[in-house]
């Protein structure tokens, strides 16, 4: 029996670190790791000490996509979707809790979805990002046909899935697939400084995810209300009189994320 657990969480100060570990097949997706990160992710969510979050995967991956060595035409596909992997993507995309990954090595198929589906993306310079899916006859899933493009745009996204060529590290970035690009190293450390600059923010930064995840479904009208609304709550927020505090004494400002 295997006791390592397939997610490795961390807390350094009030960022959450989770590292996907299942290193000998590239961090690849079994059911039961998704339901660990959906829980460790859950954990972090309703942590209150816990302002942001990095996932990134342990050895030379980020993950590979989902476990071939058990994919099979017999398997409930459908449930295997909405029970394993849309919690995952859901809770991802709806925490307030940002989220940045750390794409430390090759990123494909659904493990790739995961990553489209973090708020930030840092990507080590030799990382690949690949639409594993069409090369083994399948659709892209875990949300990939929604995310992608909204990233790049239709016909990018046509290119990348149709086509499931290695999208590199450069190209990502000039794509918007990724926000950063760094050395092979620096790649955690540099998604770290962004989690810890996240986790000093605000309590609008968590709000300021709502507002733009919610704007990706809605119309101009519906948006204007989200954002009425959203207003409405970080108005009322310490860190709003803080930040105002700071501004006219020309200090810093000092955030609680309340
Ligand atoms: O049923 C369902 O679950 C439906 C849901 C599907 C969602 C999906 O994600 S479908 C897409 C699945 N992923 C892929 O198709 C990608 C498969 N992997 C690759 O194409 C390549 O491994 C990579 C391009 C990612 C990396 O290539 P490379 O040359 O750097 O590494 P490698 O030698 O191919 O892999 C290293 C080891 O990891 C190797 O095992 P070994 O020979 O050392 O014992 C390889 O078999 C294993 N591995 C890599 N990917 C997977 C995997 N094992 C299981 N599942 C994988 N996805």
């Amino acid at each position: 029996m295997n006791d390592v657990s397939p997610v490795l969480e961390e807390t350094r100060g009030a960022v959450r670190l989770l590292t996907l570990n299942r290193r000998a097949s590239l961090n690849s997706l079994t059911p039961e790791l998704l339901v660990v990160l959906r829980q460790a992710l859950e954990g972090a969510r309703d942590d209150a000490g816990i302002r942001a979050v990095v996932l990134t995967g342990a050895g030379r991956a980020f993950s590979a996509g989902a476990d071939l060595a058990t994919a099979s035409p017999d398997r409930d596909v459908r449930a295997l979707l909405a029970t394993r992997y849309a919690p995952v993507i859901g809770v991802l995309t709806q925490m307030e809790t940002p989220v940045v990954a750390a794409i430390n090595g090759v990123a494909a198929g659904a493990g790739l979805s995961i990553a489209l589906a973090c708020d930030l993306r840092v990507a080590a310079r030799s990382a690949r990002l690949i639409q594993a899916f069409v090369r083994i006859g399948l659709v892209p899933d875990a949300g990939a046909t929604w995310l992608l493009p909204r990233l790049v745009g239709l016909g990018r996204a046509m290119e990348i899935a149709m086509l499931g060529d290695d999208v590199d590290a450069e190209r990502a970035e000039r794509w918007g697939m990724v926000n950063r690009v760094v050395d092979d190293g620096a790649c955690l450390d540099e998604a770290m400084a962004l989690a810890e600059r996240l986790a000093a923010g605000p309590r609008s930064v968590g709000l300021i995810k709502r507002a733009l995840r919610q704007g990706l479904s809605g119309d101009l009208a519906g948006q204007l209300q989200v954002e009425e609304d959203l207003q409405g709550l970080a108005i009322r927020t310490a860190d709003f009189t803080e930040g105002v505090s700071a501004f006219l004494e020309k200090r810093p400002a000092v955030f609680q994320g309340r």
